[in-house]
């Protein structure tokens, strides 16, 4: 696995778990950054990490630091990105990867000229059932690709008092349910069928167009732990919910469905692809069950087991027959993909990972996806 060092930006709910995952697979973490030298400290003490840097020049000036990753909200991306690139350090960044396609292009740009590796991390790629399914629909087992359908639903942004960062188009994005979690959704979406969305039909809704800010901050998912706090009301203009058409180069058709305030859905991302001989589905609150299905004989669930798994799976797949993988060890797989891309050293062959041009695809998507809701029209993805 790879010998250098890696430094982490932000130490909320994603910091730490990158952090974990690359303990997992022994890769030294040099030491973290968060908004101030204070937070960086307290960090580096809570997780026994060398270093707490004072800011991002300083981490960036640290000669032992290889790659950096950047778990901070979305409109940072794009700045710490470019920095850490420029820097010449591999970057391996959380997604959306920008807040416009303006920014993630040109992130594409100067990641293609900077001889370093840069990742986004579309993590839900690397349940080794997905993985599983992509070979699957690969190797032509479901026939041709006719629709793909699925959703991405969550219940903690429910009520009016849930508040985040993310509800605000400044700090997360003009679209919100559909950046972060919709982009998750799209992304397995065309890697498990190898299709590219081409045209989306988007229908967008603020169910809480007013929200109650706590004034402190509230972490991710904590809104629901924390004692009450003070509150002031203010304007959303980013969707709860929403649903899109979706129209795939080749003529595949499809339907997303997304929702923050889906009572009773915690993190609940389903698929299915249906085709010519046959379909797949998964329900990522059962990760480790592949749903077959088939029209001449009885449908078959395959349960996560290495020696069931194709070749790429069974790489991905790190415990014995249903000893269940989840949501972090995504993490750890797909960093192991980036690790090893870099260790492997030809960086002309393709990545086995999300590469900054698919983060871009996202934010064009996005973008697409808005502008179809606002113009209440089908709109062609650039
Ligand atoms: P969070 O709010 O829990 O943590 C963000 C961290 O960034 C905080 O520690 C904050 O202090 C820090 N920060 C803010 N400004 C900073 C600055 N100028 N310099 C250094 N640190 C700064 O947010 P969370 O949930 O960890 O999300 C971070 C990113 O990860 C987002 O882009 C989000 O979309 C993505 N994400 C991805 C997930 C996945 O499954 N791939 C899951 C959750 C989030
Ligand atoms: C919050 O909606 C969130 O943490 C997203 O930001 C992640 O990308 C998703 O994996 C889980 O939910």
């Amino acid at each position: 696995m790879f010998n250098g060092t890696v430094a982490i930006i932000g130490t909320g709910f994603m910091g730490p778990t990158h952090t974990e995952a690359l303990r997992r697979l022994g890769i030294h973490i040099g030491g973290i950054l968060d908004a101030t030298p204070e937070r960086s400290r307290r960090a580096a003490e809570t997780m026994g990490l060398p270093k707490g840097y004072a800011s991002l020049e300083e981490l960036l000036a640290d000669p032992e630091v290889h790659a950096v990753h950047i778990a901070t909200p979305n409109m940072l991306h794009y700045s710490m990105a470019k920095a850490v690139l420029e820097a010449g350090k591999h970057v391996l960044c959380e997604k959306p990867l920008a807040m416009t396609s303006a920014e993630s292009a040109d992130l594409v740009r100067i990641a293609a000229s900077s001889g370093c590796v840069a990742g986004v991390n579309y993590n839900m790629r690397f349940y080794p059932l997905n993985i599983e399914a992509r070979e699957r629909v690969r190797r032509g087992d479901i026939g041709d690709v006719y629709t793909i359908h699925g959703s991405y639903i969550q219940d903690w942004l429910l009520y009016e008092t849930d508040y985040n960062w993310r509800v605000l188009a400044s700090v997360g994005g003009n679209v919100r349910a559909i950046g972060d979690i919709g982009t998750h959704w799209m992304d397995l979406a065309q890697s498990i069928s190898g299709l590219e969305i081409e045209a989306v039909c988007a229908d967008l809704q603020t169910v809480h167009p007013v929200r109650l800010r706590p004034q402190g901050e509230v972490q991710t998912f904590t809104g629901k732990l924390g004692a009450p706090q003070a509150t002031e009301p203010i304007a959303i203009t980013t969707e709860d919910t929403g649903s899109v058409l979706l129209r795939f180069k080749g003529g595949a058709r499809g339907v997303l469905h997304v929702s923050q305030v889906n009572a009773g859905r915690k993190n609940n991302l389903r698929w299915e692809i249906a085709g010519s001989k046959g379909a797949l589905a998964w329900d990522g609150e059962h990760p480790n069950e592949l749903w077959l299905g088939a029209r001449e004989r009885a449908n078959e669930v395959l349960l996560k087991d290495p020696s069931l798994l194709s070749p790429t799976a069974r790489s991905y797949a790190a415990y014995p027959g249903n000893h269940a993988e989840g949501y972090p060890d995504t993490f750890k797989m797909i960093f192991k993909a980036f690790y090893g891309y870099i260790e492997a050293g030809d960086f002309s062959l393709p990545a086995p990972f999300p590469t900054f041009a698919e983060g871009h695809r996202e934010m064009l998507l996005c973008e697409a996806i808005f502008k179809s809701h606002n113009e209440q029209r089908w709109v062609h993805v650039e």
